[in-house]
């Protein structure tokens, strides 16, 4: 496959002012009829150019210009393109195109989902659907008519405002839709079925009324309350947030089974994974219904940060996704605990954007070469450019930043623009020179701190030297020091802030900074101080950076229960037990647990003054994908007994403290959504999944009732959780069997029931996993019982998945083989934990790149698959 680099960028040759667009919907097939109003881009070549359109998948049945059909001659039809040679100036040109939703099992373009219509045209769907400059920066009014028999297909949808519908021969109908602003052809949508409506409204700050609605299975009815509301909180908050006012008079949300990715921000027609919006209290856990109020929060402010102002190009993708990320991570954080929602934001970024950012698919925030673009749907793009954004906020301050998003939304409204676009904004807007900071988005890999200290006892100064550097990554080496923003503070013995003097005679010093690293080396004094202090580093998280400095278990002990900052006391937490879980790997199994650690977690257990958000939080031991990532060569079995050794102490050391911490946090009264109830809830649970992992008999009773009469689904699978991976065999079955029972029509609910098998080292070894695929639920056809069962298996069943005897991995390439032809962007993003090889102690590594190399040689591979292997393997 061909690589695309960024260099070769050129502007589009032709322009689309209109599209015209005819669907003709049938059980075998459809019509597609386009007529797009194109004229030659003035700044694009002065010499004739060809005209050059996209498409995939497609039979053409005709072209016309200016109304005349062409003779077969007249153009080309090859590798994926229609070529017109002679166009005038400005003309219309006809395509009709047919196609084959039906038969649409990769999900790009127009596919059917449960017997509903539907569209996915991000990233290059589009030309699936009808030949058409595929490309973001040409952007067009479209309209679209879309015919259908009535009785199957009563809701026929697409972006804007519906203008005109009425009855066809046959029982058909049709619905013309048209939307005012000009769009690439990525945010175009469709939806045809047999859905309900759900209505609300919206008035806008200005006081326009905004129809809201959601279209949904019958069966789907109750479950859209929660959406609805998340989307009416997120309109509000973008209004006084980031002065965002919607645009259209309707606004629509659609809920589909089968879907590749989350949602999609189709303009005035958002598309959704079910999974991703529908949640009722006894099918969604807390955890799910944040995310929806999350995703939909997302793809609202799209209609700004990516549709309003869209990308010039695909490498520009962060654009729009880290700074939507950005917006929907805040919005998250006003709604809930701030703390928490960035302990949730780092460990996401520090366990798996991290190793992307080490790992043979590494590229910057903008990538400069690709070859699939579906595989830069990544971490990096998404989350570590929201982290990137969020760190020129914390440069310039609120108050600049708004004003710099004000004038970025204004000054590029209705255009297809660039990320420094986006940054030269800021810069205007703000006067802050961001020179040296916007290496951030070429240079790939993740800064390293190295932290080191001295205190010199006479002068009353403590000295600070960090030193940067960035790891070489595929293509780059040698890179550049970046400008890091540092936020740090210092803490007395008392556990009281210091005052943090960067000059003797600093009369109002503050007690957090942010130092501005910029060069390999910098050093740091801190005058007036009497005694050394304990350091408080990258506070809030304040770049996304690894930091180095050799803390002992004391200070971290310390700082876990005296840091004001609550993210950093949660870090303390997360360093002293990956210390005390790496100190113990490969040791005997009489090897000393630091005793420590037991005090510590007591005391968090019973620690009642402290935001019980964040004591939830500060009890979950770090992963075993972050104790991977951490390490040099993984060994997944030894880390997984170290981890297991630590986990088992602590319960049976703590057992009654986690009897008391699960009687305190009863619960009791209606089922709420508050920080509140949500901590009490992931308390209680914590607590039950401990004490079942020492297979306790109280444990076992409280699970099994709190199974049995938990009113929603939190508690529900919290307990199932915990009887899975306990011992208690006989409970394990009872209950999965009763779960599988009670919700086996609700898909969202059996992804579940598959995920929480898979993801078990006790009930997911490999002949489970088998049976899980046999089961009458699984279905190869729907990403999300792929990802509940084969990703679950891979991402998060460690130890099953690296058993040492290579079956795992073996497994893995044979599913990603079986679905390359079916939905290449679904195999692609499956062979992420082969790609990870080189990290794992050579017997496993080996074994890895034998199945990576078991798929490249499969005949035919996908471009997406080929791109993930070949660059994994080099
Ligand atoms: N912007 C959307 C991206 C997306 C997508 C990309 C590739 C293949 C399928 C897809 N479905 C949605 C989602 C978002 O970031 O909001
Ligand atoms: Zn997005």
């Amino acid at each position: 496959p061909q690589t695309i680099y960024l260099s070769e960028y050129t502007v589009p040759a032709y322009l689309v002012d209109h599209v015209d667009l005819r669907f003709e919907l049938f059980e075998d097939g459809a019509r597609v009829h386009s007529t797009l109003t194109i004229r030659r881009n003035p700044q694009g070549s002065e010499l004739a150019q060809p005209l050059v359109l996209d498409g995939d998948s497609l039979t053409l049945e005709a072209v016309h210009l200016n109304g005349d059909e062409l003779a077969p001659d007249a153009y080309e039809e090859h590798d994926g393109q229609l070529v017109v040679a002679n166009v005038p100036e400005a003309f219309t040109l006809g395509v009709v195109t047919w196609i084959e939703p039906q038969n649409n099992t990769r999900l790009e373009g127009l596919y059917k989902s449960s017997g509903m219509f539907c569209t996915q045209c991000e990233a290059e769907g589009f030309r699936c659907i009808t030949y058409y400059p595929d490309r973001p920066d040409v952007m067009a009014r479209f309209r679209t008519r879309i015919e259908a028999d009535r009785s199957a297909y009563p809701v026929l949808l697409s972006n804007g405002n519906p203008v005109e519908q009425g009855a066809l021969e046959d029982g058909r109908h049709f619905v013309t839709w048209e939307d005012p602003f000009p769009k690439p052809c990525y945010l175009f949508a469709l939806v045809a079925g047999d859905l309900v409506e759900k209505r609300d409204s919206f008035t806008t700050v200005s006081g326009r009324n905004i129809d809201l609605r959601m279209y949904v299975e019958p069966r789907n009815a109750e479950k859209c309350d929660f959406a609805m509301d998340s989307l009416k909180r997120a309109m509000r908050w973008d209004e006084e947030v980031f002065g965002r006012e919607y645009d259209l008079d309707i606004f629509m949300i659609v809920a589909v089974d089968d879907f590749n990715m989350g949602a999609m921000e189709n303009k005035g027609l958002n598309i959704f994974n079910s999974s991703c919006v529908l949640a009722s209290q006894d099918t969604a856990t807390d955890a799910a219904f944040q995310r929806i109020e999350a995703i939909v929060a997302h793809e609202y402010f799209h209609n700004w940060s990516g549709n309003r102002v869209t990308c010039r190009d695909w490498f520009q993708l962060s654009l729009k996704e880290g700074f939507t990320v950005f917006r929907d991570a805040r919005f998250s954080e006003d709604m809930g605990s701030p703390t928490v929602k960035r302990i949730e934001d780092a460990t996401l970024l520090r366990t798996a954007q991290f190793a992307e950012d080490a790992g043979p698919m590494a590229h910057p925030i903008r990538p400069a070469s690709y070859m699939e673009i579906s595989n830069f749907y990544t971490l990096t793009i998404y989350e570590k450019g929201a982290e990137v954004v969020r760190m020129i906020y914390n440069l310039l301050g609120p108050a600049a930043f708004r004003e710099g998003s004000d004038l970025y939304f204004q000054r590029h409204d209705g255009q297809a623009v660039t990320t420094d676009d986006f940054v030269q904004a800021m810069e205007d807007a703000s006067g802050v020179d961001l020179g040296q900071f916007r290496l951030w988005y070429e240079q790939a890999g993740t800064p390293v701190l190295t932290v080191s200290d001295d205190f010199d006892e006479a002068r009353g100064i403590y000295r600070l030297t960090v030193e940067q550097a960035i790891p070489d990554t595929p293509g780059q080496t040698d890179k550049k020091p970046q400008h890091i923003p540092f936020a740090l503070g210092l803490l007395g013995a008392g556990g009281e802030s210091l005052p943090l003097r960067l000059s003797a005679d600093d009369e109002a010093p503050q007690t957090e900074r942010v130092l501005d690293l910029r060069e390999p080396t910098q050093s740091f004094e801190f005058h007036g101080l009497s005694e050394k202090p304990v350091p408080s580093l990258l506070r809030h998280f304040s770049a996304p950076v690894r930091v180095n400095y050799p803390w002992t278990r004391e200070q971290l002990l310390f700082l876990m229960s005296h840091d004001p900052d609550g993210f950093n006391r949660w870090d303390a937490g997360q360093r002293l037990a990956v210390d005390v879980i790496q100190s113990l790997i490969g040791q005997p199994d009489s090897a000393e647990i630091e005793p420590r650690l037991v005090d510590a977690y007591r005391h968090l257990l019973n620690d009642t003054d402290l935001d019980q958000a964040l004591v939830a939080k500060m009890l979950q031991l770090p992963s075993e994908a972050y104790l991977v990532e951490l390490s040099e060569s993984a060994d997944v079995p030894a880390i997984h007994h170290a981890r297991e050794r630590v986990l088992n102490h602590l319960a049976v050391a703590l057992r009654d403290d986690l009897l008391a911490c699960y009687e305190r946090n009863q619960g009791g009264g209606d089922y709420q959504l508050t920080p509140t109830a949500i901590a009490s809830r992931s308390l209680r649970n914590t607590a039950l999944a401990w004490l079942l992992h020492i297979d306790d008999e109280r444990g076992r009773e409280l699970a099994n009732s709190q199974f049995e009469q938990a009113d929603n689904m939190t508690d529900r699978l919290g307990a199932l959780r915990a009887l899975v991976n306990s011992g208690f065999d006989e409970d394990r079955t009872r209950a999965l069997d009763a779960f599988y029972e009670r919700f086996s029509d609700d898909p969202q609910v059996v992804e579940l029931w598959f995920s929480v098998q898979a993801s078990s080292s006790k009930a997911g070894q490999l002949p489970q996993i088998h049976r899980l695929l046999e089961h009458p639920a699984f279905d190869w056809k729907n990403p999300n019982k792929v990802r509940s069962v084969v990703a679950v298996f891979a991402g998060q069943n460690l130890p099953a998945f690296h058993n040492p005897d290579g079956s795992g991995y073996n497994f893995l390439a044979e599913q990603v083989r079986r679905l390359d032809d079916s939905n290449p962007q679904i195999a692609a993003r499956l062979v992420t934990p082969l790609t990870r090889w080189r990290k794992f102690a050579p017997t496993y590594g080996q074994q890895m790149k034998a199945a990576l190399e078991g798929i490249r040689d499969k005949q035919s591979l996908s471009r997406d698959v080929y791109e993930v292997v070949h660059k994994s393997l080099a």
